[in-house]
This record gives C-alpha cells, structure tokens and sequence, in this order.
C-alpha cells in the first residue's frame, strides 16, 4: 500500500488524514507522530511541520506545502536537499485573497474607519472632497499569482497599479519595478502598500520604519495604509506601531503577524488604527488543496513533471 506522510504542526491533523483518505482511498495517510515505515514514505504533505520531520526519508520523492507559502518548510534545517517543494496554486485561494485586498483599498478610499469613527460620536459629518480611485496608487510588493491578480482587479476598480518584483517582468497595466531602486520607486509613489510576497532572507523585516517613512503623505485618505497580506516576518511590528501614532502611517490593515496567534499582550489588537485578521485572507478549501496535492501525486507516479515546484535557492 502507498503512503502518505503528513507532517502537521498548526493544525488539527485528523480532519486532513480524513480528506486525504478521501481522495488517495487506497493509500495509507500517516502521522508524523505515529510510528511508519521511513522506507514506505515517498510522498509527504506539510504546514509547520516540526524541525527535521522529513529527516531520514530514503525514498522521498516531494514535499507539498499545504498552503501558497513555503516559508514553514524552508526554515527547516533538517529538509533532505534536492527534494521538490511544491505549492498550493489554486484559484479560489487566489480569489478569496484579491477580494481580501481590493475590499481594504477600497475601505481607505472610501474612509470607512473615519466615518465609523464618526459614527460612533454621533456626528453627522460629510468630508465631502473624496477621492476618486484614480487618485491613489496602490503599490504591490510581489507580483505573483496573487500580485497579478490583484492588480487586474484593482485596475477595474480605477486604482492606479504599480508593481515590485524580485525579476524585472512586464504586466499589462502596472507599472512594474524591480530591486533595489524600484522598491523606493514604488513606495514613495504609493499611497497604499500591499505586501503580497514570500517570507525569505531577502524580505525579512522589509516593511520598517526606513520604508514607511518613504511613502506619500496621502492626505486625501487620511495617510498612507499598509496592508500586510504576506507574513508576518516581513513586518517590523514595533515599527508600524510607532508609525502610525507618528501620522507616517495613516492606518495598517495586518492579516499576518510576527507570531501566530497574535499575543493576548499586542497592542496592535486594540489600536484605533490597526485592522487585525486572522490569517484567513485568503483561506482556501481543505478539501480543494488535499484533492490538488493528490492529483499531482497520481500524476507524478504516471510520469509526468510536477507543477508550482519552488525555487530552494530563492526561498519561493
Ligand atoms: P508567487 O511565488 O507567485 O509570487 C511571489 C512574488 O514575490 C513574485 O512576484 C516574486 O518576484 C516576488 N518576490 C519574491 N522575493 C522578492 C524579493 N526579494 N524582491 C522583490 N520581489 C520578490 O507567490 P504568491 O503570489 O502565490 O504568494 C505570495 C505569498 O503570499 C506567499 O509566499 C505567502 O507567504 C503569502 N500568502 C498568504 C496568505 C494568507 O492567507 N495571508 C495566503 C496565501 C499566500 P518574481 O516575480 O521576480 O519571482
Ligand atoms: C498560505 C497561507 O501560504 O494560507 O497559503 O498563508
């Protein structure tokens, strides 16, 4: 009989042995808490999964995340080389995600959390001078699956678009940068920042005090916002906080953060300006992604190359 592995960490385990059992029904689904043959093993799926899980795996032919990222696997120093990480691409998680941010950038324009604010005082208060959508750019950090689409859709809602990525690449619309220069190119365009890119040595801590000091004074939605939809590793929370009671951030909408869950203690839960989500921007279907990663592993012991394999050197 087939095995599979999953090592899961953040989870309830049991509700995703039921879904793999569901669509590999001949396959035995094993625990990495559970005793198993370590030879048997030639598949294996994984969220933050313990250090050195996949340690010891003779026949291990693919790792797949069980979400978009893969930060969780490559923090692992125990991870056998040259196996193949795959990743979740899937449409409804990169939907649920775009919804996710052009609601946010669409809540900046609009001001919702100062008529809220008005709201609550009782004030029958209109601004009267807002914005149209063409007036603000929204700045994309990362320009990948979800970068991409995200950008198309913000573009129909009349944003401006600019885009940063690791590799210089066009797409049709959004003004597109890279590197170093490109990166200062887009903050200080930007009256909203998303952060829609991976976790990696090259993006820790990106989002800092030196970054959002950079940005347009955004006056006309009450300060440049920052959304954080990547990772939490990518931001420098006792930097954004100290920018938004200095005014240089008008707002920060955080659906990642430096732990998960977010610490009872973190000021940022209560704060006026913070909006704080679960990581659930973009959760997909459990059953979806147990049935994608099953029909690559079929695919993958007919012959064929496996799909969305990332990148060990770059992290992604
Ligand atoms: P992709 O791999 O498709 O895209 C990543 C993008 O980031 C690419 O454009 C890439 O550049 C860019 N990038 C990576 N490193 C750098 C760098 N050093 N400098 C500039 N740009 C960089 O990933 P996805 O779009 O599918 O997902 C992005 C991330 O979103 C995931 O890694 C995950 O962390 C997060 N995520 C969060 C979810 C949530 O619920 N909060 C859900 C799903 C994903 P290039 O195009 O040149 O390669
Ligand atoms: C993912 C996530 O990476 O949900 O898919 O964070």
């Amino acid at each position: 009989m087939n095995t599979l592995l999953l090592g899961i960490g953040a989870w309830d385990p049991e509700p995703w042995r039921a879904r793999f059992k569901a669509v590999l029904p001949d396959w035995d689904i094993v625990l990495h808490t559970e005793p198993f043959d370590r030879r048997a093993i030639h598949y294996a799926a994984a969220w933050k999964q313990p250090e050195g899980t996949f340690a010891g795996l003779p026949e291990l032919e693919a790792i797949f995340s069980l979400g978009a990222g893969v930060d969780h696997l490559f923090k692992d120093t125990r991870l056998p080389e040259g196996v193949p990480v795959v990743r979740v691409v899937d449409p409804d998680l990169t939907t649920r995600m775009s919804e996710y941010v052009v609601m946010h950038c669409l809540m900046a324009l609009r001001r919702v959390r100062i008529y809220d604010g008005f709201q609550r005082d009782r004030k029958w208060i209109d601004l009267r001078d807002q914005p149209q959508a063409s007036d603000l750019q929204v700045g994309l950090l990362g320009m990948g699956v979800l970068g991409q689409d995200a950008a198309m859709k913000l573009r129909t809602m009349g944003f401006r678009v600019a885009g940063w990525s690791r590799r210089q690449k066009d797409v049709a619309g959004v003004a597109m940068h890279h590197g170093d220069e490109g990166l200062e190119a887009v903050v200080a365009s930007s009256d909203i920042l998303v952060a829609m890119m991976p976790l990696t040595p090259d993006t820790t801590g990106i989002l800092n005090a030196r970054l959002f000091a950079r940005m347009p004074k955004a006056e006309a939605i009450g300060g440049p916002v920052l959304i954080n939809v990547g990772r939490g590793g990518l931001q420098v929370e006792t930097d954004i906080l100290a920018a938004l009671d200095a005014g240089t951030l008008g707002a920060a909408v955080l659906d990642v953060f430096e732990t998960e869950p977010l610490p009872e203690a973190s000021p940022l839960w209560l704060h006026p300006k913070v909006t704080a989500t679960p990581h659930n921007s973009a959760i997909s279907s459990p059953p979806a992604i147990a049935a994608y990663v099953a029909g690559q592993i079929k695919a993958h012991m007919a012959g064929d190359a496996l799909t969305n394999v990332v990148d060990p050197k770059h992290g992604y």
